[in-house]
């Protein structure tokens, strides 16, 4: 991709029945929010330059990409959790979009379906529906959704009256029989991946999706490892991003940027080159996952002075830690590994879900963190109730802890600062 003056892209985004001024407006709000969010860092990476260059096409250059695709008989396929493999798309010749759900739009459209009471993330994925603001939905041939919390399975119910949808039955226990459950979930994806894009699941093509998808993970694993070392290398919130635009970007393109970043990363801390002063408070933070544009709790810490080093949620090591083996040669064995791979993701719907809490000690010793935030949407009962074991462990582990939960709101950004303001006094 070059560097040039932005087309404009209203012809396109009028083909997808989007509200134009509205989709203006959101367009305008996440521009500015990502200029005073982002551009406003010291010492940023110059492998970042992509990653702000995609951003500043997010409803552009991706979505002519996705449009002339589906134009030549392509399918776009729509995701909202990390259980839903991309491999299984892949292989199917359709591409895989996570849908992003990170902002607060048309709430008051939302809560004449949904209650008030719902988590922000449930809300934003109707509100980007219901305002028709989101051309990566409206782009989709087909949306996955999932059997996770209850809100969000009862949600789809909704939404699945808007837009073609198919529901995936998540197990939650981890059980064998549980595992071959989930299988079988798996093979009905396939069946119905192929009836939309028309192409077979062959071992041949899942084997070099596997591969591809693993090679994106192992480039965000690089970016992870980097970030151990003192000063770090790189923002918590230019991580974040990474693994963000990861759900939506084109995969080869992704992962040689990503490792290209790596590279500059891996120099940096060779040089002891960092963006923040060595003493920095050191922060891995843990809860529920950060939606694009959702960057409200990174930005808080790091402009209070602290660094993030990691994220144990699905916008982050949950999506890139483990690999699929690519060990299988046949289509059978190749499930069976993609039927343990993502049953091993350790999300807040299972019980139990000792797993993540083995994950935060792990990372907060292995990241040389100083304290432990965990972040949970509010409305969001699983991660809340989760969060006291957490932050249990954590004090066990000898490290502090701070609890915070919120939505997308700004309105509570001035508590929260204060509250993470003395948590990194207190952890020096
Ligand atoms: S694997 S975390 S992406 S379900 S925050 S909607 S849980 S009430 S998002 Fe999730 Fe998949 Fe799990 Fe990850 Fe419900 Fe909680 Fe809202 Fe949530």
């Amino acid at each position: 991709m070059t560097d040039t003056a932005a087309p404009d892209y209203h012809q396109m985004w009028s083909e997808l029945g989007l509200d134009l001024p509205m989709h203006d407006a959101l367009l305008e709000a996440v521009g500015g929010m990502y200029g005073s969010t982002f551009m406003s860092q010291s010492n940023r990476p110059e492998g970042m330059g992509y990653l702000d260059f995609v951003m500043s096409e997010v409803h552009g250059l991706r979505i002519k990409e996705l449009h002339d695709f589906r134009k030549s008989g392509g399918k776009v396929v729509g995701t909202y959790c990390l259980y839903v493999p991309e491999e299984l798309i892949r292989a199917a010749g359709a591409w895989s979009v996570g849908i992003c759900a990170g902002a607060e739009w048309a709430y008051d459209e939302v809560e004449q379906i949904l209650p008030r009471n719902t988590c922000a993330l449930i809300k934003s994925m109707m509100g980007f529906k219901l305002g028709k603001v989101c051309p990566y939905l409206e782009e989709a041939d087909l949306l996955i959704g999932e059997t996770t919390c209850d809100g969000k399975k009862k949600a789809y119910e909704e939404l699945g009256k808007l837009q073609n949808l198919h529901v995936m039955e998540l197990p939650q226990m981890k059980r064998p029989k549980d595992v071959a459950f989930w299988r079988s979930e798996l093979v009905d994806l396939i069946a119905k991946l192929e009836e939309l894009t028309g192409n077979k699941v062959t071992a041949e093509s899942l084997s070099a999706s596997i591969k591809e998808v693993n090679d994106k993970r192992r480039a965000l694993q690089r970016i992870a490892a980097a970030r151990k070392a003192s000063p770090a290398p790189i923002s918590g919130l230019d991580s974040l991003l990474a693994v963000q635009v990861a759900f939506y970007d084109d995969v080869p393109r992704f992962t040689q940027s990503m490792n290209a970043l790596a590279d500059e990363l891996e120099k940096r801390v060779a040089d002891g080159v960092g963006v923040a002063p060595k003493d920095a408070p050191r922060v891995l933070i843990t809860g529920t996952p950060m939606a694009l544009p959702n960057w409200k709790l990174h930005q808080i810490v790091e402009n209070a002075g602290g660094v993030v080093v990691g994220e144990e949620m699905c916008t982050g090591s949950r999506y890139y830690e483990k690999l699929v083996s690519e060990d299988a040669t046949t289509l059978d064995e190749m499930l069976d590994d993609l039927a343990a791979k993502y049953l091993d993701i350790n999300c807040a719907c299972f019980t139990p879900n000792t797993g993540r809490i083995d994950d935060v000690i792990r990372m907060a010793k292995d990241l040389n963190a100083d304290g432990v935030i965990d972040y949970a949407l509010s409305f969001c009962g699983t991660y809340q109730i989760e969060g006291a074991g957490v932050a249990k462990a954590v004090q066990a582990a000898e490290l502090p802890v701070l609890r915070i939960e919120t939505d997308y709101s700004a309105e509570d950004v001035g508590q929260l600062s204060t509250r993470v303001e003395a948590f990194l006094e207190m952890v020096k």
